[in-house]
């Protein structure tokens, strides 16, 4: 007998926003065109030895000279939307609500916006992806100090939805606090560079550094939002959310109670951390029991300012880990749940293949098994897929040639996509687009510009010329298949 009724099966909704994100300051270079001054990474990048290569972002992509050119680029592989992040060192070189807006910065944005919107590509705009302005560090430590950094930021934030608010509908207010946070005021292998052995030195207590960070990041998030809610919301008809790093994690070993429980407390230091304060109003009980006092509190109306701040969760995604317990107490500079975070299973099992990133193993299953976890705990949320992509081990070793053929990438995107697919059409899960990191090719932080992520090749050698790789002519494709036609 037929069913008339039929089955769940991987699919996409209809108007499914795909394309490529990037960011600011790894693309854009021109880092003192039009009275931009510095942000924390172009003072980072001058130190010694923080970044492999000995690089910076000065030059990049150049994408600040070539907005055409990477339009052209999206037009041509058929994106429907580009994320890309706004410098705030552009719009407000000094950083500071006290401090002069700097119209030329403020209207380069506001032309690309009108230039992507007249090739009928949806801008999807991040207004912080790690580019504090400098001077903001100097003044007063950033995000340290929650009563500056809260107020500069969302005056910021103001600025821009007053420039742009008419024509963007997308709003991302921080990328990755997470990374800020902890690689920046902790490890100190992110700008400014804050580093754990100093812990009780005059320099400050790293053992709250982040955590003080992190808090202030959550405000500001919350206070940006409000605005846009209170004062632009109406006019525009925009959303607007928070972009979080969440990689899967597996236990190490499935028999071992502690592991099981150790995997849980991980996902919740990464992701819980952040998405807890937003969905309920507090953070994750895990946290508050290993940290106590270093876990800064919310005061009630504080709480109640953040919950319920997100219109979409926005969502960064690449890899699975395995998480093993730890059996001695938490150090105090502990940030990640008291875990070991390794590749290889109890068994010796590898969860996927090695890349060019020592933390990046592919393992399309666990894109879906977090679409699930995200969406049971917070309620089932609208989501965006903000930044998913692969670097390839060797790639940049290799001839433009042999590059332009990246089928391992072809094969992650492939994969990842249909796990995706499936969360949405067989699970249930809300996703409403997916953003490939990267557009290009572009400096990789720390790792500067030997790791490529981009799914279109850049030639530093050669006038920064953009060449397509296969995986970026896939995506088109691999969407077609899946994209719902009613
Ligand atoms: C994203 O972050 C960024 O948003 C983007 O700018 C960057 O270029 C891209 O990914 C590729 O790296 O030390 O085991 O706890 C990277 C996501 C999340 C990867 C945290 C490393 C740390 C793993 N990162 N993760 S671990």
């Amino acid at each position: 007998i037929l069913s008339t009724t039929s089955m769940p099966e991987a699919s996409l909704p209809k108007d499914f926003l795909w394309g490529f994100a990037t960011a600011s300051y790894q693309i854009e270079g021109a880092v003192h065109a039009d009275g931009r001054l510095d942000s924390i990474w172009d003072t980072f990048c001058r130190k010694p030895g923080k970044i492999a290569d000995g690089s910076s972002g000065e030059v990049a992509c150049d994408s600040y000279n070539r907005t055409g050119e990477d339009i052209a680029l999206l037009k041509d592989l058929g994106a429907k939307a580009y994320r890309f992040s706004l410098s705030w060192s552009r719009i407000i070189p000094l950083g500071g609500r006290n401090d002069p807006v700097n119209q030329p910065g403020l209207d380069f944005y506001v032309k690309f916006v009108d230039d992507l919107l007249a090739a009928g590509i949806v801008p999807m705009v991040t207004l912080f992806h790690w580019d504090l302005p400098d001077a903001l560090d100097k003044r007063y430590g950033g995000p340290l100090n929650k009563e500056e950094f809260t107020q500069d930021f969302v005056h910021y934030a103001r600025t821009v939805f007053e420039a742009m608010g008419s024509r963007v509908k997308h709003w991302i207010t921080f990328n990755e606090p997470w990374c800020s946070a902890v690689l920046g005021y902790n490890v100190g292998v992110f700008a400014p560079g804050r580093t754990s052995d100093r812990s009780k030195s005059e320099e400050g207590d790293s053992s709250t550094e982040c955590w003080i960070a992190g808090h202030s990041m959550l405000l500001a998030h919350a206070m940006a939002v409000k605005v846009y809610r209170d004062e632009f919301k109406e006019r525009d008809g925009g959303e607007i959310g928070i972009t979080l790093n969440g990689d899967w994690c597996e236990p190490w070993d499935t028999d071992d109670p502690a592991d099981v429980e150790a995997w849980q407390r991980r996902l919740e230091f990464v992701i819980g951390w952040f998405a807890d304060p937003i969905y309920f109003g507090h953070y994750p009980a895990s946290m508050k029991r290993q940290l106590g006092d270093r876990l800064p509190n919310f005061t009630p109306d504080e709480a109640e300012l953040i919950k319920g701040t997100n219109d979409f969760y926005g969502m960064n995604h690449y890899c699975t880990n395995y998480i093993r317990h730890r059996s001695d107490p938490a150090d105090a500079n502990d940030f990640g749940g008291n875990v070991d975070v390794l590749q290889e299973n109890k068994a010796g099992e590898a969860i996927g293949p090695p890349t060019q990133a020592v933390w990046l193993r592919p393992y399309a299953q666990g894109f879906r098994k977090l679409l699930n976890w995200i969406s049971e705990r917070y309620g089932g949320p609208k989501i965006y897929v903000t930044e998913n992509g692969t670097c390839i081990l060797g790639e940049n070793d290799k001839s433009r040639e042999e590059i332009l053929e990246d089928e391992f990438r072809v094969w992650y995107f492939r994969t990842y996509i249909q796990a995706m697919a499936e969360a949405v059409g067989v699970d249930g899960v809300d996703v409403r687009g997916y953003l490939a990191w990267s557009l290009l090719d572009n400096f990789e932080w720390a790792d500067g510009y030997g790791t490529r992520f981009g799914a279109t090749y850049v030639d530093y050698e050669g006038g920064q010329k953009r060449y397509p790789k296969k995986s970026a002519k896939t995506l088109r494709e691999i969407f077609e298949g899946l994209i719902k036609k009613e």
